[in-house]
């Protein structure tokens, strides 16, 4: 069995201002073609499908394209699966109808999961897909009055499904989660506020392959067969290093995998660049792309007249600009920290300490973290 593993679509992000759709239905052609070549038996989306809850309009339109695409033209079958960035109720509108087409939306957590079952020419391969949850609403769906934290939450939606798994089946598991050990980005949102979002890969015991989302760097974990495809595109500067693509695994008659990653090519790369304000004006070298995404940090010191609007005349996507040797009234001024990289949590106690001169202790941290963790489920609109 051939799989095409793609996740963290975030159809509709806007990164600064920008509405990155037609960048990402630039890269969502280049799936859709890949389909010919790899001829996959099943596409899995391991969720993230949209950037937040209520997508907007063109990013609703560009997933209905893509996937009538995949089915209508191709009639490749699709898991697609709710992440934490997804409403799941919202997500799986028309699922009962759509599973008929081959569309098998899995967002909402109920007793009735089970696995879904797939063939190719050695027989079944089942999928256990588990979507995003927060872990106070698997206790109650399942029934389960233990279940405290996400790692616990994973096991038992896991085992509830395997039990309907013949055990010497072949068998995938797909999930939106965080994966002890993986490596984030900036653009990933924290799956709990202030406790623990991390589950154990033991969770995966006796899969052959386990198609994850959330990470948006792709990588692999504990084994190799454990793996991240990571995001359809960039969606923060620190992922400029990153190489997106998306993962080939052959599935064979003993459940062995073998991966191939597939690289996506954007219509504009993000990147980062640095250099004194004259340097860059000189415009693009060595054929790098002048319409990129661009982070700049400038090396100059003192004001620079309008060095956004400058360098905006040579680089139109310019983006952001760093100025770490800005000079205030003579002093080498420098931010005490990177505010973008702080959690909600941190920013909170920080700004709270600043306006009232006391600690943010430990009290008000769990009080915070309970409304953080209460307004995030009211955004996916996740009934508890
Ligand atoms: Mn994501």
């Amino acid at each position: 069995m051939r799989i095409l593993h793609t996740s963290d679509w975030h159809l509709g992000r806007i990164f600064h201002s920008i509405h990155l759709t037609d960048d990402q239905a630039y890269l969502l052609d280049q799936v859709v073609n890949l389909i010919p070549e790899t001829k996959p038996d099943v596409i899995v989306i391991a969720g993230d499908i949209y950037d937040r809850s209520v997508p907007p309009v063109e990013a609703v339109k560009l997933l209905d394209e893509t996937l009538s695409r995949i089915l209508l033209d191709y009639r490749v079958p699709i898991v697609l699966l709710g992440g934490n960035h997804d409403s799941p109720e919202r997500l799986s509108f028309g699922n009962q109808l759509l599973k008929r087409a081959g569309l098998h939306i899995v967002s909402q957590i109920s007793s009735d999961l089970g696995p879904l079952v797939f063939h190719d020419k050695y027989g079944e391969v089942h999928f256990c897909a588990v979507p995003y949850a927060e872990p106070v609403l698997v206790r109650e769906r399942l029934g389960l009055p233990d279940i405290s934290d996400h790692n616990q939450a994973m096991l038992a939606l896991v085992q509830h499904i395997v039990r309907n798994i013949p055990s010497n089946a072949r068998k995938i598991a797909v999930a939106h989660a965080f994966v002890t050990g993986g490596q984030t980005s900036e653009s990933e949102r924290p799956l709990s506020v202030g406790g623990a979002g991390n589950i154990d890969a033991g969770c995966f015991d006796g899969f052959n392959y386990v198609a994850l989302g959330h990470l948006h760097q792709p990588q692999g974990l504990a084994g190799e067969h454990i793996r991240y495809s990571g995001s359809l595109m960039k969606y923060s500067f620190s992922e400029a290093a990153h190489r997106k693509s998306i993962n080939l695994v052959e599935l064979d008659r003993e459940g062995k995998t073998a991966v191939e990653s597939i690289s996506l090519s954007p219509r504009r790369d993000l990147r980062c660049i640095e250099g004194y304000l004259s340097d860059i004006l000189k415009g693009p070298q060595n054929g790098e792309n002048q319409n990129d995404y661009l982070m700049v940090t400038l090396k100059d010191q003192g004001a620079i007249y309008d060095a956004i609007g400058q360098l905006r005349q040579v680089y139109p996507n310019i983006l952001h600009i760093e100025r770490p040797c800005l000079t205030v009234d003579g002093y080498l001024s420098r931010p005490a920290g990177d505010y973008r990289k702080l959690s909600e949590l941190e920013l909170f106690g920080s700004f709270y300490e600043q306006v009232t001169g006391e600690d943010f202790g430990e009290e008000q941290k769990i009080l915070l973290a309970d409304i953080l963790e209460y307004l995030r489920s009211k955004e996916r609109e996740v009934a508890l």
